[in-house]
């Protein structure tokens, strides 16, 4: 059995530091080509690389029944009335699940179909977890004005597909309406 240390993973939530995890910037300019109006997009990153989130992980080898931890913190902003948003991906291994534990702030799992057409809008809470069914889209939306900050659990042999997304981005938006945040088709008829 793995000794002590490796069974518990302490996880600071403001630095969105797991103990012994490498911590991985996203920044604007990672982000291009997923936001919805291009032109907010361009005027925010003249304005500078927002750092938008951060993904501490750590990981096991992957063999089968090992699962993987990583702590997300995505902080708050928009590009137009699009919230800030994590890239989002398949799993490689399309069956592989995941479940999200919410920890802090106040955000949103975009889920989508592998054809795109069926989306779900999914709040995610502190203190809830949201179940990701495998062969499902998936990406973390902050609507709230403080660092959303959540742990994903999931198999070690899902690993991700994000070219599958950067090809096809995903259907639907999420955007701010009135003061609430709102999914929409990304195509308007
Ligand atoms: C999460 C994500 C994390 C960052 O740990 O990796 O939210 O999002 P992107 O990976 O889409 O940039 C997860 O879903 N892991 O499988
Ligand atoms: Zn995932």
């Amino acid at each position: 059995m793995d000794s002590l240390m490796n069974l518990i993973s302490t996880f600071d939530l403001a630095s969105g530091r797991i103990a012994g995890g490498a911590l991985e910037e996203r920044h604007l300019s990672d982000l291009r080509g997923r936001f919805v109006d291009s032109a907010a997009y361009e005027q925010a990153l003249q304005a500078g690389d927002a750092l938008v989130y951060t993904v501490c992980g750590v990981e096991r080898p992957p063999s089968e029944g090992q699962l993987n931890l990583a702590l997300g913190r995505l902080f708050p902003g928009k590009i137009g009335d699009e919230y800030f948003m994590t890239k989002g991906h398949f799993h490689a291994w399309r069956p592989a699940a995941e479940v999200y534990l919410g920890l802090a702030g106040e955000g949103c799992l975009l889920l989508e179909s592998e054809d795109g057409r069926a989306a779900q809008l999914v709040p995610l809470r502190t203190n809830a977890a949201v179940y990701v069914p495998g062969n499902t889209a998936h990406r973390t939306v902050n609507t709230g004005a403080v660092p959303l900050v959540y742990l994903g659990v999931y198999p070690a042999q899902a690993g991700h597909d994000y070219a599958a997304i950067a090809e096809r981005n995903f259907r639907h938006v999420v955007v701010e309406q009135t003061g609430r945040p709102v999914m929409l088709p990304r195509e308007q008829p």
